[in-house]
């Protein structure tokens, strides 16, 4: 990394740490993961990580994603998918990095607590020369195109390569900060492609509350609307006022205020824990 992009990212994480939100003891929160959830454990099935390429005609290259199939994945079944989105320095290898996704849906799985599903590790930096070192105003314009590479490329490839349900109520659209404001943007923009979208600690990409939602009585027919930040978070307002819209427009939604929880990956295992065990179930 060159000393422009540690003093990059030097400065976004003093300002997402740099938190003045007080915390609010009175916000609706979950019950915080058990013990051990997010650590691998001896003695279960566990499902396979592998990568893939693409070709995206969105932007003109082969493009890769890691993709997670359950313990026990068997081609003659058909399995519901959830696109997972990373964050600003990231790319498709952020969460196996950082956020033990493979670890967490195992132990789920091993507990009985989630619905088999096929787990896509996308790129959402959508454009040719592009990287994580660039600076935001850069990357923005790439993390929004790739709405398009997502519904023409990545989604039909996904659909042809593995035995998918390829309908909405079998699509769910979840990412971290960057990743959650693309999540809430393009869920909400295509709800005949995805019935499930969670914003894990939404970045100011988020498009404004006032615009987020395209269509009201089509956004109540979600499954699941999962919004969840930390209340130590920078970023904190963005979910504040998701919610407070969709509490305005009586949007039904899942708020779920991490006490004491900061811009990092130990609020996001918490996310992707309380998302994987609603998502695809009969009851949110
Ligand atoms: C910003 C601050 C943070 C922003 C994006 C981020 C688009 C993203 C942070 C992350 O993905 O961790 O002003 O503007």
């Amino acid at each position: 990394m060159s000393t422009h992009t540690v003093a990059l990212f030097a400065g976004i994480l003093l300002a997402l740490s740099a938190s003045t939100a007080p915390a609010q003891s009175d916000a609706p929160s979950l019950p915080a993961p058990p013990e051990g959830y997010d650590t691998r454990r001896d003695g279960i099935d566990r499902g396979k990580l592998e990568t893939v390429e693409y070709d995206s005609t969105t932007v003109g290259l082969k493009r890769k994603a890691q993709v997670y199939t359950p313990p026990g994945f068997d081609r003659n079944r058909t399995y519901p998918v959830l696109y997972l989105l990373h964050g600003i320095g990231g790319d498709e290898h952020e969460w196996t990095r950082h956020g033990a996704p493979d670890v967490i849906l195992d132990n789920l799985y091993a507990d009985q607590q989630a619905v088999p599903m096929i787990v896509v590790l996308p790129n959402g930096r959508a454009a040719q020369d592009v990287t994580a070192r660039d600076p935001i105003p850069k990357q923005s314009p790439a993390f929004a195109a790739f709405e398009q590479d997502l519904l023409t490329d990545l989604i039909p490839f996904i659909e042809k390569t593995y035995s998918v349900k390829a309908d909405r109520e079998s699509r769910a659209l979840a990412g971290l900060s960057m990743g959650g404001g693309q999540s809430l943007n393009f869920g909400l923009n295509n709800l005949d492609t995805f019935a499930w979208v969670g914003g894990f600690s939404s970045a100011p990409n988020t498009r404004p509350p006032a615009k987020l939602l395209k269509d009201v009585d089509a956004t109540k027919k979600l499954r699941l609307l999962y919004v969840a930040c930390g209340d130590q978070d920078g970023l904190f307002r963005v979910t504040q006022g998701v919610h407070a819209m969709l509490d305005e427009q009586q949007v039904p939604h899942v708020y779920n205020v991490i006490v004491g929880g900061r811009h990092d990956f130990k609020v996001w295992k918490s996310d992707l824990y309380q998302f994987a065990r609603r998502v695809f179930q009969g009851t949110p």
